[in-house]
C-alpha cells in the first residue's frame, strides 16, 4: 500500500549558531567503535556536512554483522524478532525516529527520511516499516546462524538478566561536528537483548538516547534505557552544557542524577558521552568498562571513559 508522504510543515527552521571556536572537525561515539567514528572522522575531513557524517557512521555499524546490539545480527526480543531502535538529529534542530522497526538493515536511514519527508518526528513499529518500504527499504532477515543459535540456547532458560557492560550494552550514538562547527547526532540499537515484545528503550528517544543543540553541543547515551527515559539524560547534559558546564562535568553530574534517582543503580549501567561547540569531549559512567571514540583529523582515540561506582 502507497503511503501518502506528506511534505515536512514542521521543520525547525534554522537557528544561528554560536561562533565556531574549534579548527577543523571531530566525532565522538560510545564504545570502541572504530571504524564507524573513523568513516565519520574522513567524511568530516574532506568536508561532509556533520549530517551525512553521522548517518554514514553509525549505519556501518548497522551492518556489521559481529555488533550483536546493532542492525543485521542484533539480538532478538523473547519472541525471536529483532526490532530495532534509531534516531537522527539535525543542526537545525529537526529530528527523526524510528522505533521497533523489522526487517530493515538501516533504521537510521529510515529516521532520516521521517525527519526530511514527513511532518512527525517518530514511526514505530508496523507503520515505519511501511513507511520504509514504500520509500524503496528493502525487507531482510536480520538474523544470522550465530544469532538465531543463541536466541535457541537462551530459550533453554529464558532467563531475563540484563548484564552490565556486556551483551546488552554495545549502542552506538554519535555525535559529530563538521568544518562549519555544525552539529549533528545519531543513535541506533537492537536494543536490550531478549526484551519484552514490544519493548522500546532510550536510543529512539530525542532528549533521551540523543540530544544536539547546534549553540551548545551535542550527547548520546548508552545503557538501562529506562533510566534513561526516565532522566532524560542527553538533554540534561545539553542543558548543563548549555548553564556553563564542560562536557566532562556535565556528563558526571548527569550520571549522578541518575544514581541519585535510583538506589538500584549498582545493578545496571548508564553511561553518556557529550561533545560542546568548543569541541571538547567527555564521558561518564555508573560502572568501569565504558570507553568512548574521539576522532579528529585522522586521529582515532578510544577512551577511558571516568565512572562513579560507588
Ligand atoms: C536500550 N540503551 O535499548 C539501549 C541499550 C544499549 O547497547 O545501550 N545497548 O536500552
Amino acid at each position: 500500500m502507497a503511503l501518502p508522504i506528506m511534505p515536512s510543515t514542521l521543520s525547525a527552521g534554522s537557528f544561528p549558531a554560536e561562533k565556531k571556536t574549534f579548527e577543523g572537525s571531530i566525532c565522538i561515539a560510545t564504545w570502541n567503535f572504530h571504524e564507524a567514528s573513523q568513516k565519520a572522522d574522513e567524511l568530516l575531513s574532506s568536508g561532509t556536512a556533520a549530517l551525512d557524517a553521522v548517518q554514514q557512521g553509525v549505519m556501518l555499524e548497522e551492518s556489521n554483522v559481529k555488533n550483536t546490539t546493532v542492525g543485521i545480527g542484533g539480538t532478538p526480543d523473547r519472541e525471536g524478532n529483532v526490532t530495532l531502535d534509531a534516531c537522527i538529529m539535525a543542526p537545525d534542530g529537526n529530528a527523526g525516529s524510528v522505533a521497533c522497526l523489522q526487517n530493515i538493515e538501516h533504521p537510521v536511514a529510515v529516521a532520516r527520511k521521517v525527519m526530511e519527508d514527513t511532518p512527525h518526528v517518530m514511526l514505530v513499529g508496523e507503520g515505519a516499516l511501511n513507511f520504509a518500504l514504500a520509500n524503496g527499504f528493502k525487507k531482510q532477515d536480520l538474523m544470522n546462524d550465530e544469532t538465531r543459535a543463541a536466541y535457541k540456547k537462551w530459550l533453554e532458560e529464558k532467563k531475563y538478566q540484563p548484564i552490565i557492560n556486556i551483551e546488552n550494552h554495545d549502542t552506538i550514538g554519535m555525535v559529530c561536528m563538521d568544518n562549519n562547527g555544525d552539529i549533528a547526532g545519531a543513535c541506533t540499537t537492537s536494543g536490550l537483548a531478549y526484551k519484552m515484545q514490544g519493548r522500546v528503550g532510550d536510543s529512539p528517544i530525542i532528549g533521551a538516547g540523543l540530544f544536539v543543540d547546534n549553540k551548545v553541543g551535542g550527547a548520546a547515551a548508552t545503557g538501562m534505557g529506562e533510566e534513561i527515559i526516565k532522566n532524560v539524560c542527553s538533554f540534561l547534559v545539553v542543558e548543563l552544557m548549555r548553564q556553563g558546564k564542560s562536557p566532562q562535568e556535565a556528563c558526571k553530574l548527569a550520571v549522578e542524577r541518575v544514581i541519585e534517582r535510583n538506589s538500584g543503580y549498582k545493578d545496571f549501567q548508564v553511561a553518556v558521552v557529550a561533545l560542546n561547540k568548543s569541541g571538547e569531549t567527555g564521558g561518564y559512567a555508573i560502572h568501569d568498562g565504558f570507553s568512548y571514540m574521539v576522532n579528529t583529523g585522522g586521529k582515532n582515540e578510544n577512551v577511558k571513559s571516568a565512572f562513579f561506582e560507588g
